[in-house]
């Protein structure tokens, strides 16, 4: 019988060598998340970063913990500081923390310790080109993404920015653990479709928990 009202338990997927995806498992703590985002953003607001090529970023961030990534004219770069505000970011929340560790050791990688999470915001239309993110010091650290609201078409490609790209669409309450040879894969998430999310209304949100330094 079609039941409204269960949870469906979590389900593991591999994605390539070193990426799992950990499907729905932020789900049932997916509001207490996203009144930590909303916490957080009231602190240091989310904003438009401008990159070093002078474009203004589709996707507004923000972030927690002892370093947050962000953009200038001068480059990219993790800092203590929000260079807009001055201000120290927020500490990370335990509740992001415990998330973090607890499956980044499910996918394998024991004694992980983020000191930084980015946190972006996208609107209808926002996007990320294929990347690469190889600002942190240690790249053996895997990256764990959580994602919330509506859904984005993930696109995840090889090692050179020309290599052929799947598409992968996360949902809310997914959570990817990016290590191993998937660390340096180029990714990217397709334009937003707008729509209304009865928790997070007109935006999708991410959480990536890195270790910067
Ligand atoms: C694969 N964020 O913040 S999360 C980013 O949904 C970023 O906001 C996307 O790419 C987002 O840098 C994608 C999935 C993700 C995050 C980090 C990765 C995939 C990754 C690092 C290496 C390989
Ligand atoms: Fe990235």
């Amino acid at each position: 019988m079609l039941d409204l009202f269960s949870e469906e338990a979590p389900w593991q997927e591999p994605l390539a060598e070193g990426a799992v995806i950990l499907r729905r498992r932020a789900r049932d703590r997916a509001d207490a998340l996203l009144a930590a985002i909303h916490d957080i953003s009231a602190q240091n607001p989310f904003e438009h970063r401008i990159t070093p090529g002078g474009h203004r970023m589709s996707v507004a961030m923000t972030n927690c913990g002892d370093f947050g990534w962000s953009t200038d004219s001068r480059g990219y770069q993790y800092t203590e500081q929000d260079g807009n505000s001055g201000h120290h970011w927020p500490p990370m929340p335990a509740l992001f923390r415990e998330l973090a560790q607890q499956t980044a050791g499910e996918a394998g990688f024991s004694g992980y310790n983020p000191d930084a999470c980015l946190i972006n915001r996208y609107e209808p239309g926002a996007k990320l080109t294929l990347h690469q993110d190889k600002d942190e010091k240690d790249l053996r650290q895997p990256i764990v993404s959580v994602s919330l609201g509506l859904p984005a078409v993930f696109q995840f490609g090889g090692f050179e920015r020309g290599d052929a790209t799947q598409r992968v669409l996360l949902e809310h309450g997914d959570i990817v653990v990016w290590g191993g040879p998937s660390r340096l894969r180029y990714h990217g998430i397709l334009p937003l479709k707008a729509g209304i999310h009865p928790q997070a209304g007109a935006f999708r949100y991410n959480l990536t928990f890195r270790r910067a330094f």
